[in-house]
């Protein structure tokens, strides 16, 4: 693949309702989504940042900042044999995760159709559909979330996810429970929490979750190890893990016995796979979350799913969740039966809608190769 063009788009698209976390409430998306042209076939990924550094340091301004004036320079006019080299190839940038992500995600969209394959198929998955769970925001009242479940529930999804905070955590697990005893459910606290709140979080191993996701701060791994053998409920990490040596430090130390793995927060799909295939040797399972990314990294975390260590039903929802209409022509949706078709068409198996897409980007930057 020869690179020749890269295109950075900054997105922003209404939510459907807001999103209410720990860290705060969102009313709109603002991402990047990237489009590469390699030897003449175009490919698409996308960087999942947000507006301000609220659930990662990166933003949108840091991310375009480190694509146009570091990443970008790595790749165009380079030669690569696979998508799975790019994330090495731009080993010289420390960090910044989300804006590798977009771009090697682009390359393994190119790869993909290049080869005639699904992005899903070049990456190695096994599955023909994944299971989605939904993940819902704090609301304002328990009526209001208890309704929403109820909804999310009619459309059968196959796991229901809480935001928990302090004040709004164990009366409300319970609330859930007496209504439904036996879904699959689980919460996630986004480090609202210290060590000192490890007997509050133990007052949740009553109510069978599956999981309770990152509890502790969100840089740590050494307390989640302190934490996690005072708990009967699984930890499961998700801002702590940026790199598979993350990973195994945390299951080495026995802070969790899930990872979360996103993408965007890891730096693309490769180290996605990493860090699946480390916790795979392992008997650790793993599922994909979300950062309420467009149809473009949708598509993507759809294909990363599809891997066979995947074991867990994720965040990744249908288009509806989260927008009335979303950027790809036909929106990611979700079966009767809870699960989402996993693209067999060439490359993320979707279309952009350029239309629509055009209108909600507020600025556009075009790289050449000399
Ligand atoms: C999580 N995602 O697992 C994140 C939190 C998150 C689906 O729960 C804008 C608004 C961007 C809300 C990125 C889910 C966000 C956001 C991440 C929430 O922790
Ligand atoms: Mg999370």
């Amino acid at each position: 693949m020869f690179i020749e063009r890269i295109e950075l788009r900054y997105v922003q698209i209404p939510l459907k309702s807001h999103f209410e976390t720990s860290f705060g409430r969102a009313f709109g998306r603002d991402t990047i989504v990237t489009t590469v042209w390699a030897d003449g076939v175009e490919g698409w990924g996308e960087t999942p940042v947000e507006d301000g550094p609220w659930y990662c340091p990166e933003t949108v301004e840091t991310a375009w900042h480190v694509q146009r004036d570091f990443l970008i320079p790595m790749l165009l006019g380079q030669r690569f044999e696979t998508a799975a080299e790019v994330f090495g190839r731009m080993a010289l940038v420390r960090g910044h995760a989300m804006a590798k992500c977009g771009l090697e995600q682009a390359l393994w969209d190119v790869e993909a159709r290049q080869r005639g394959l699904s992005v899903a198929a070049l990456l190695g998955g096994t599955r023909p559909r994944i299971e989605s769970g939904v993940s819902v925001g704090i609301q304002d009242t328990v009526d209001e979330l208890l309704a929403l479940i109820e909804g999310y529930l009619a459309q059968g999804y196959r796991r229901v996810k809480i935001k928990i905070k302090p004040g709004w955590d164990v009366d409300v697990v319970r609330a859930v429970r007496a209504r439904w005893p036996t879904i699959p459910l689980m919460v996630d606290a986004n480090s609202a929490y210290t060590l000192a709140d490890a007997d509050r979080l133990a007052e949740l191993d009553e109510f069978d979750l599956m999981m309770i996701e990152q509890p502790l701060a969100y840089d740590d791994i050494y307390e989640h190890s302190l934490l996690q053998p005072r708990l009967r409920t699984p930890i499961c990490l998700d801002e702590s893990i940026h790199t598979p040596a993350h990973a195994r430090a945390a299951l080495e130390l026995g802070s969790c016995r899930i990872i979360n793995i996103k993408p965007g927060r890891v730096g693309g799909l490769s180290q996605a796979r990493a860090i699946h295939d480390l916790c795979r040797a392992r008997g650790v399972p793993v599922w994909c979350g979300g950062l309420l990314e467009v149809g473009v990294g949708r598509a993507h975390n759809v294909a990363i799913a599809s891997l066979p260590g995947y074991t867990l039903p994720g965040d990744v929802s249908a288009s509806d969740r989260y927008f009335e209409r979303d950027v790809i022509v036909q929106p990611i949706a979700l079966n009767a039966d809870g699960t989402i078709d996993v693209p067999a068409g060439p490359g993320i198996g979707v279309a952009v809608d350029h239309p629509f897409l055009d209108r909600l980007t507020v600025r556009r930057e075009t790289f050449a190769s000399a």
